[in-house]
């Protein structure tokens, strides 16, 4: 690996070369694209992002999941290098390449399921979701969405009608798309009556809803992150996924799994639907599967996928050859290098130390996730389940100084999430993990 694995602090964070872009980026971007951490990224690689004033970084966040095989990795380059030499595009709806059909075969191989599929592949996570919807509308006749509280799937019009939060998705970006219905989380740690009855009461409280007030017959699909990105990692109870995935067969609904964050080796198994046996009739896919180039993709039931008239998906640059020559290399790194495996021991080696941490700190309400998609959520009155999110804030931003980033997540602002690449070494992880233990400390002590 050509960057050393090792932390640096050069320069304050951010650093005077930092600073100066950051002047500029207020001069010519748009005040509505946010930065969480204004430093200027160089180089990256394994588990350490280079910024421009020489400071090496922890990576805890892979650009919200989506560095799964890490920075560069050398099979994504590797075949990014010769496919961007031969040729970039031609648009797989006017004249078609193999490395398209590669990564749908790719896709209908890895994803849940020995059924008959089909796949397609488009730019953007929140793209995948919109056609999953599409198809669903066109296979069934219906139009009605089920979406959940918590949820995240995407900025564009459908998707923030589908997104639950307000702020900064969807204020003032109304009206919304119609059709779009919410039902409650199965959320274990706030579930009103405690987590050992989250999973039936939650899937007793979605049943009556869409029956009530948006009829069976009329709901396409019901959609879901298996374990909930943006909402908060919010792990539903053993068994929720299960029954409404069954309950939609059994009424003609398509589940759609939205397993852009979750997908590619993330959670431990290539899709988080596994954990407990679930089919998905959709599944979106993005972020992780092509190891930083744009790329999503939509796997579903070839009858369902097939049902739409011809010519009814597509786009431009959807499966772009780059970007399959990408998702290819990070497949092959996933498969060579037993990435879902690589993930259950980040597991392994994060949640102990992050459950001694909550009980050291009544700070840390909750410690959750699976694989490498781990989160704390903070309350500052533990039996209240006050959430926290002014210390959430503080505490990312006090990582930040020290060189370890980290994001932070939650419908209330108060989750600290951890996304390492999987690329990432053991020590960079437990050192990651002492500069967090050492911001609480020093948070708590401070007036
Ligand atoms: N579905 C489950 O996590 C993207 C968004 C960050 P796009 N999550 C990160 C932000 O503030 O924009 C996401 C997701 C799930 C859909 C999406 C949307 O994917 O590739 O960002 O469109």
């Amino acid at each position: 690996m050509s960057i050393e694995q090792r932390r640096v602090l050069a320069t304050a964070i951010p650093g005077p070369k930092s600073t100066e872009l950051q002047q500029r980026k207020k001069a010519a971007v748009s005040a509505g694209v946010g930065v969480t951490l204004p430093v200027y990224i160089e180089r990256a690689g394994g588990g350490i992002l280079v910024d421009v004033d020489g400071n090496q970084l922890i990576d805890f966040g892979s650009g919200i999941a989506v560095t799964t095989v890490g920075n560069s990795a050398p099979r994504v380059v590797e075949r990014v290098q010769r496919q961007v030499a031969d040729f970039t595009h031609t648009c797989f709806m006017i004249t078609p390449y193999e490395e398209y059909l590669e990564v749908c075969e790719a896709l209908n191989a890895l994803t849940p399921g020995d059924h008959d599929k089909r796949s397609a592949l488009f730019n953007s996570g929140a793209e995948a979701v919109e056609n999953a919807i599409k198809v669903a509308r066109a296979a069934t006749g219906r139009q009605a969405v089920v979406a959940f509280d918590h949820a995240y799937h995407g900025r564009t019009n459908l998707t923030m009608a589908l997104t639950a939060k307000n702020m900064p998705y969807k204020q003032s970006f109304g009206p919304f798309a119609n059709e779009i219905y919410r039902v409650p989380m199965a959320y274990p740690y706030r579930w009103p009556t405690g987590s050992e009855h989250c999973a039936d009461e939650a899937f007793a409280m979605f049943v009556n809803t869409v029956h009530a007030q948006v009829g069976e017959a009329n709901t396409a699909a019901v959609i879901v992150e298996p374990i909930q990105g943006e909402g908060g990692f919010i792990v539903p109870p053993p068994g929720f996924l299960s029954m409404v995935a069954d309950w939609c067969t059994e009424n003609g609904i398509v589940f759609i799994a939205d397993e852009i964050q979750t997908g590619f080796c993330r959670t431990g198994d290539w899709f988080a639907s596994e954990f407990e046996g679930v089919v998905p009739d959709l599944i979106a896919t993005a972020k992780g599967i092509a190891g930083g180039l744009p790329l999503a993709g939509v796997t579903g039931r070839a009858e369902l996928m097939d049902a739409v008239h011809v010519g009814g998906l597509g786009g431009t640059y959807g499966g772009n050859p780059v970007a399959c020559a990408a998702a290819l290399g990070a497949i092959e790194t996933m498969r060579a290098e037993d990435l879902p495996g690589r993930a259950r021991i980040i597991s392994s080696i994060m949640l102990p130390r992050l459950r001694t941490m909550a009980e050291r700190f009544e700070l840390i309400g909750d410690v959750r996730g699976r694989g490498a998609m781990l989160a704390i959520e903070l309350v500052s009155d533990r039996s209240a389940k006050t959430p926290d999110p002014i210390a959430t804030g503080l505490i990312s931003s006090a990582c930040h100084q020290q060189g370890l980033v980290t994001l932070t997540a939650g419908t209330f602002g108060n989750v600290l999430r951890f996304l390492p690449p999987l690329s990432i070494g053991d020590e960079l992880l437990t050192e990651g993990l002492d500069i967090l233990e050492a911001a609480i400390v020093q948070h708590l002590a401070s007036p």
